[in-house]
């Protein structure tokens, strides 16, 4: 089979190297806040205070943080493949689009965007929320994270779902296949006939879902790969 469409779907562990704390870990990013305490519509109804100031710090930890070789290697493979290419990632970090991806899509939004939930201006944020700041649009202090949480619909699903029903690999890194929909992405792209593979630094939910499957760190897995 000639190869020509690709899609590639990150997780949490493509920013580890680069000292992102992913969420299931030891280290895990849900410590000290459970996943119902910030993550979730009603949370921000609850206690907006607490989740506005839990995405300020991972909003402002991220001047500290670099793009590692992974996200290195993807842009590079996203500059010269001259096929179909998607870097579709569960991330909200920036790491990827600062390494230079850019047929990239971030499915459960962005720390560095605000959204207005009375005009639904999504403006480009680089600074605190938490003191309830006027939307540039409307004036409004009605800013939230723009950032997916459980139970709301990923962006992008359309695109997303058209590029694997089309791609003839599929490959996913750094995700521990826990959260849905991005976990069912595996079976979308074997009934479209794509070959697919794991890379992931241990086995995932998902890894029996694969044809092939390497284990370890995605610094030293995608440079491969992308070779
Ligand atoms: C929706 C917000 C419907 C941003 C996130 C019961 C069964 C099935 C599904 C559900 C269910 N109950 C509810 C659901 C749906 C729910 C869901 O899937 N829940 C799960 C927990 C069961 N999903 C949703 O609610 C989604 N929306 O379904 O909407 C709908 C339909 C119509 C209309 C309206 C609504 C929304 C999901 C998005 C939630 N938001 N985050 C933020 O705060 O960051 S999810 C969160 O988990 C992050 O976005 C993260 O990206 C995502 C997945 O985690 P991973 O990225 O995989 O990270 P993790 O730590 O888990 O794993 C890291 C992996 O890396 C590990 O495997 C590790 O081994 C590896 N690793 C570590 N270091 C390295 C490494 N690999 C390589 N190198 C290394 N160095
Ligand atoms: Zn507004």
């Amino acid at each position: 089979m000639t190869l020509r469409n690709i899609v590639i779907l990150t997780g949490a562990g493509v920013s580890a190297e680069s000292g992102v704390p992913t969420f299931r870990g030891p280290d895990g990013l849900w410590e000290g806040h459970r996943v119902e305490d910030v993550a979730t519509p009603e949370a921000f109804v609850r206690d907006r205070v607490l989740v506005q100031r839990f995405y300020d710090a991972r909003r402002a930890a991220l001047a500290g943080v670099a793009p590692n070789a992974a996200h290195r290697a993807l842009a590079q493979l996203d500059a010269e493949w001259r096929g179909e290419l998607l870097l579709v990632t569960q991330n909200v970090d920036d790491l990827h689009e600062r390494a230079g991806s850019r047929r990239l899509v971030h499915m459960h939004g962005e720390l560095n965007r605000a959204l207005c939930t009375a005009c639904g201006a999504a403006p480009e944020w680089r600074i605190a929320l938490s003191g309830n700041p006027p939307c540039p649009r409307c004036d409004a202090p009605a800013l939230r994270p723009d950032i997916v949480w459980f139970g709301e619909m990923p962006y992008q699903m359309d695109l997303i779902d058209a590029a694997i029903s089309a791609c003839d690999l599929f490959v996913s890194i750094g995700t521990s296949g826990a959260v849905y929909p991005a976990a069912g992405f595996v079976g979308l792209a074997r009934a479209a006939g794509a070959r697919t593979l794991e890379l992931n630094l241990d086995p995932s939910a998902g890894t029996p879902l694969f044809d092939a499957a390497r284990h370890g760190p995605a610094g030293t897995l995608v440079p491969a790969f992308v070779a």
